[in-house]
């Protein structure tokens, strides 16, 4: 059966879910958008996510027509509609429609909400036990002065260029270097790195967008007790380290195994990073919201 998707306070089936070639999601990457998780029937984090949401919408000055309540609603609804327990929702905010135009008074009709749920995989599954290969991009991380990484903005161009270099190069991921040359994300996810006793993982400051998995896991570390700093580090802080995982919605919890062609630890998946994976598993399947 054909996936429903709301479109607009309607919800169709996906062949029919369409926006118009005028909207400014189309024309000019003009909105926000959210990657949320669903675990065995319970949406993981919603709160947090529509928090990001909606920030991010204010910060590009969209108005968005339903209240977070309402959103919040039409998500758990689109899962209910899609008898999905376990999912990948992508909720999308765009300008909406109007005539050409940078000005966004050149728009003439509410913001465009769509709300998606379906399933995602992001690597391939071998490479969570094995360790993905990541390199170190040429494309640096878009400067903070300039589209805030912080804003899930639909201008995703600077990451997909640095996703083909990944390619190119026959590896899985790539990380992402900041204006000053200090690692600041992967191309579609934090990092983390374990050394010398911490785990460590660049400040949303060094540019990057502040994962909610990797707000889990740092949380998930301090009830752990383990050491914690949030500070910038270089590539050779990563090429040396015991242990480094990459953090995202889709992607959870990844051991990466080769930076650069250096092996990291052993080029297994580390004792830390087991630890942290094995938390995070137990706390998605038991703390989200109910789908009902
Ligand atoms: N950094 C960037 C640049 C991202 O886009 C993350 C980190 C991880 O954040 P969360 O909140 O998910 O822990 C992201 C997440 C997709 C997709 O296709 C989206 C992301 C990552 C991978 C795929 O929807 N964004």
């Amino acid at each position: 059966m054909e996936s429903l998707v709301y479109v607009n306070g309607n919800f169709v089936p996906r062949s029919e879910a369409k926006v118009s070639v005028f909207d400014r999601g189309y024309l000019y990457g003009d909105g926000v958008f959210e990657g949320i998780r669903g675990y065995d029937g319970r949406v993981f984090r919603l709160d947090q996510h529509l928090e990001r949401l909606y920030r991010g919408a204010k910060a590009i000055a969209l108005e968005v027509p339903l209240t977070p309540e309402e959103l919040r609603d039409v998500i758990l609804e689109t899962v209910r509609r899609n008898a999905l327990r376990d999912c990948y929702v992508r909720a999308v905010l765009s300008r909406g429609e109007g005539d050409l135009g940078l000005d966004p008074r050149n728009c003439h009709f509410p913001a465009t909400v769509v709300v998606i749920a379906d399933t995602i995989a992001l690597y391939p599954k071998e490479v969570y036990e094995d360790g993905l290969e990541v390199i170190a991009c040429v494309t640096r991380r878009n400067m903070p002065t300039a589209i805030d990484p912080q804003i899930k903005s639909l201008n995703y161009l600077n990451n997909i260029l640095a996703r083909i270099e990944v390619s190119r190069a026959g590896a899985h991921e790539g990380l992402m270097l900041n204006q000053q040359g200090y690692v600041a994300e992967a191309t579609g996810d934090n990092v983390f790195i374990w050394r010398e006793q911490r785990l460590m993982t660049p400040p949303a400051h060094a540019g990057l967008l502040d994962g909610i998995t990797r707000q889990v896991v740092l949380e998930l570390a301090e009830e752990m007790d383990l050491p914690v700093r949030e500070e910038m580090f270089t590539l050779y802080q990563v090429y040396s380290a015991d242990e480094c995982f990459l953090t995202g919605t889709a992607a959870e919890i990844v051991p990466v195994s080769r930076v650069d062609g250096r092996v990291i630890g052993d080029g297994k998946p580390g004792p830390i990073t087991k630890r942290l994976t094995a938390r995070f598993k137990e706390v998605t399947v038991t703390e989200g919201v109910p789908v009902g």
